[in-house]
């Protein structure tokens, strides 16, 4: 029997896939994305699972519906799909979505060249310039963000001790830099960094803590960020984020930046109004930079932008038949 059938945009943020599903959405309940992230999660996981999961998706892949707003000022709202469930917040998967969407007329906004998105973490300013029907660069400013652990030493089996930070950026990070037992992440092949990844991350989540202050459904450690020198003169750091099972985003990460930034400014690293250019495993850039000092809860925090660019691959009709055996997607482990 047809389970469904998914018209999808597919495109890339800086190398890091995006499907933005425009048909087939359900209905979720609640009042907030946070709220209808919990209803998606509890009632339609097997369309997450369906379209990002082989054989329709891969470890990688990333995607997005777009809702009505749930606010009066905003445009529009996010759910955020992957592998690894549904994220409160993806940088590049927004700037993949709002591409696509404006370019597909699927978004009008109030005030051209803006938008204001609600998303499962909070609500997003974005600006982007469109030229010829085409989106040139999409600027985001993100949740707010900040350093929640520093300087943890952590034991990672047949790894050694890591000496890590742990920093929300819409997603809380592990963030490891070059130590003794990690040489940066030049000297390191993809393979190492997922095979250590995981057993990284299980460290920290035995060890650490980590609950939103103002929204616990928003919880725990999902994501790794090696770090390391950049390729580029123009960038001034270089990182790879883990995420899921088996996946390196080829984007340099939106919330992964914004952690990163986070921390930094945290540690002095970084003023309030300075940019960070940050590079990914394949090279690619965005632009972050500290717009403003905020708290969350008792932590210090900052606003961070992130600009970056995607590009549409593809117009795509996904049918989900439960007579598939493979219907709702497998892993290879
Ligand atoms: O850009 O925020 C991001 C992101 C999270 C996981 C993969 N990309």
């Amino acid at each position: 029997m047809l389970k469904g059938t998914f018209a999808c945009i597919d495109a890339h943020t800086c190398g890091n896939p995006v499907r933005l599903v425009t048909s087939g959405h359900p209905n979720l309940k609640g009042s907030t994305m946070s709220e209808k992230r919990q209803d998606f999660l509890a009632h339609h996981d097997w369309i997450r699972r369906a379209l990002m999961f082989e054989p329709r998706g891969h470890d990688m892949m990333s995607g997005a519906f777009l809702y009505p707003p749930c606010s009066d000022q905003a445009d529009a709202a996010i759910l955020f799909i992957e592998t690894s469930g549904c994220l409160p917040m993806c940088g590049h998967g927004t700037i993949g979505t709002v591409t696509a969407a404006l370019e597909a007329g699927l978004i009008t906004p109030k005030i051209p060249g803006q938008l204001i998105l609600d998303v499962p973490a909070g609500q997003l300013q974005v600006a982007y310039q469109q030229s010829g029907g085409k989106v040139d660069w999409v600027r985001l400013t993100n949740v707010p963000s900040y350093l929640a652990h520093r300087d943890i030493e952590l034991t990672v089996p047949g790894l050694g001790t890591l000496t890590v930070d742990v920093a929300y950026g819409g997603n809380y990070y592990v963030i490891v830099e070059p130590q003794s037992r990690f040489p940066g992440l030049r000297h390191w092949r993809a393979d190492e960094i997922l095979r250590w990844s995981p057993l990284v991350r299980q460290a920290a989540r035995d060890t650490l803590e980590c609950i939103h202050p103002l929204d616990p459904t928003v919880q725990g450690i999902s994501h790794v960020l090696w770090t390391g020198d950049p390729l580029d003169t123009d960038s001034d750091g270089a990182n790879a984020v883990f995420y899921g099972d088996k996946a390196i985003d080829r984007s340099p990460c939106g919330t992964g930046t914004s952690a990163r930034m986070a921390q930094r400014h945290a540690k002095g690293l970084l003023a309030t109004g300075e940019q960070y250019v940050h590079e990914s495993i394949i090279g690619s850039q965005f632009i972050g930079r500290v717009e403003a000092t905020t708290e969350v809860g008792p932590y210090p925090a900052i606003l961070p932008s992130i600009q970056g660019w995607a590009r549409v691959t593809g117009h795509n009709t996904i049918t989900v038949d439960d007579e598939d055996p493979y219907a709702f997607g497998f892993q290879v482990t």
